[in-house]
């Protein structure tokens, strides 16, 4: 079989289209959501490999399924190495996502109707922390704190008399749009004076927490959770960490609690970004994650926004475009149309509606990747600011989306190496955008 064969070229091309556009707007533009990266070649790989033909439920050695001797294999790979990195007791590699090992998590450690404090979603937590159309705001009973009004950073006061006042069965800690490194410690004494639990979702950071420049909250929390494709580079998928004491309740709780089948070969992408992740280039590459973010920031800052909290120390910002007077939706649409990728935020205290709020949030994991640095993140920041302040002006979008298309050549994406085919069928994407 001719391995660089295109199979869905051939065999379905309207998806293959689809693929093949995709690619290019990858190629050619600047991926600056900040919980999206580019796995390496390898990941893709095994992600795209027979693994997804196979059934396993269960665990390695305990499965309900016969011919499991390989993607056990697998399994203990990606639960080794997984533990390795993050200094765990116990690893399930099996959650289909981040929301999933959450669910996981709030299945084995409390009961429907109990009390759980967590962040709130409008000053940058997430929906599975609670909010009122998921099902953990819809199970449980979630009371939210938030940031301070006057530096945007938690507050742990406001914590500490939640915890007091409610009395939670579990407190999270984790967000998706918070700028700042989150005091795992802090939480954690908080738990332990009101007798709940600590989960900590970290999924945003967790490739910091593997390469060492963030806090890790495995040693002071009952449960982490994480997904595996933001900062950590892995395929889409989540985990779930626990003490050894845990360990059997939590596997239950993933399966058969709240999953059925592991999807295996996300398992072995899981595996070998692990494995990735552990070598020492890794922190190198996180650490420049941190360097661009702060020199995109202080250029962004300089240039007449404003950023919450003032900057970041992680790899993402969230920043107020009101100043400019315009909103976060037109800010995410102007920036699409010249290349840019990114999404509207809420910013902690918006008066604006969740659909058109007040800020974007960036991040510079996948620009990272691709090998830019703080060079890059200067020109990028100056773009953005030019087309933010004059929206309208066509002539200025697309002279900046040439700027954009330019730089992206300079710094290929690794998918773009991979199916060549597609990089340079142009005639592809005039198909699916008409
Ligand atoms: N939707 C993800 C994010 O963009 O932060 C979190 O799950």
């Amino acid at each position: 079989m001719n391995s660089t064969h295109n199979f869905v070229q051939q065999e379905d091309p309207a998806v293959w289209d689809a693929i093949a556009a995709e690619q290019i707007r990858q190629r050619d533009g600047l991926e600056m959501i900040a919980s999206e990266n580019f796995t390496s070649p390898a990941v893709m790989q095994a992600v795209g490999s027979v693994l997804t033909n196979k059934y396993a439920e269960g665990y390695p050695g305990h499965r309900y399924y016969g011919g499991c001797e390989f993607v056990d294999a697998v399994e203990n790979l990606a639960r080794d190495r997984a533990k390795k990195l993050f200094g765990a007791e116990h690893v399930n590699v099996q959650p289909h996502s981040g929301s999933q090992a959450n669910s996981a998590v709030y299945l084995m450690a409390i009961q429907p109707g109990d009390t759980v404090l967590a962040f709130d979603l409008a000053h940058g937590g997430h929906l599975t922390h609670g909010m009122k159309l998921n099902s953990s705001g819809i199970l449980y009973r979630f009371i939210h704190y938030g940031v301070r009004r006057d530096n945007n950073l938690i507050d742990f006061d406001q914590v500490a008399a939640l915890a007091r006042e409610h009395k939670p069965k579990l407190i999270v800690a984790g967000a998706s749009a918070y700028p700042r490194e989150i005091q795992h410690a802090r939480f954690a004494e908080i738990a332990r004076e009101v007798s709940a639990k600590l989960m900590v979702d970290m999924a945003h950071y967790a490739g910091l927490v593997a390469a060492g420049i963030h806090d890790n909250p495995v040693p002071v929390a009952d449960f982490v959770t994480s997904t595996t494709h933001k900062t950590l580079r892995g395929p889409r998928g989540g985990i779930a960490i626990c003490r050894a004491e845990n360990a059997k309740a939590l596997d239950r709780s993933v399966f058969p609690g709240t999953q059925g089948g592991p999807l295996m070969h996300s398992i072995a992408g899981k595996a070998v970004a692990f494995a990735e992740a552990l070598r020492p280039d890794f922190k190198i590459y996180a650490e420049k994650v941190v360097d661009n973010a702060r020199a995109l920031a202080a250029a962004l800052a300089s240039g007449g926004v404003k950023l919450v909290s003032g900057g970041t120390d992680n790899h993402l910002m969230l920043v107020d475009v009101t100043p400019l007077g315009i909103g976060g939706k037109l800010a995410e649409e102007v920036l699409d149309r010249c290349g840019i990728t990114c999404n509207k935020n809420m910013i902690p205290y918006d008066e604006r509606k969740p659909m058109d709020p007040s800020g974007i949030r960036l991040g510079t994991p996948a620009l990272t990747t691709r090998g830019m640095g703080t060079d890059e993140m200067q020109r990028i920041a100056q773009w953005i600011l030019r087309v933010l302040k004059s929206p309208a002006d066509t002539a200025l979008v697309a002279v900046t989306k040439q700027d954009v298309s330019d730089l992206a050549e300079q710094f290929p994406a690794p998918a773009a190496q991979l199916e060549p085919q597609a990089s340079r069928d142009a005639r592809t994407l005039q198909t699916v955008m008409g």
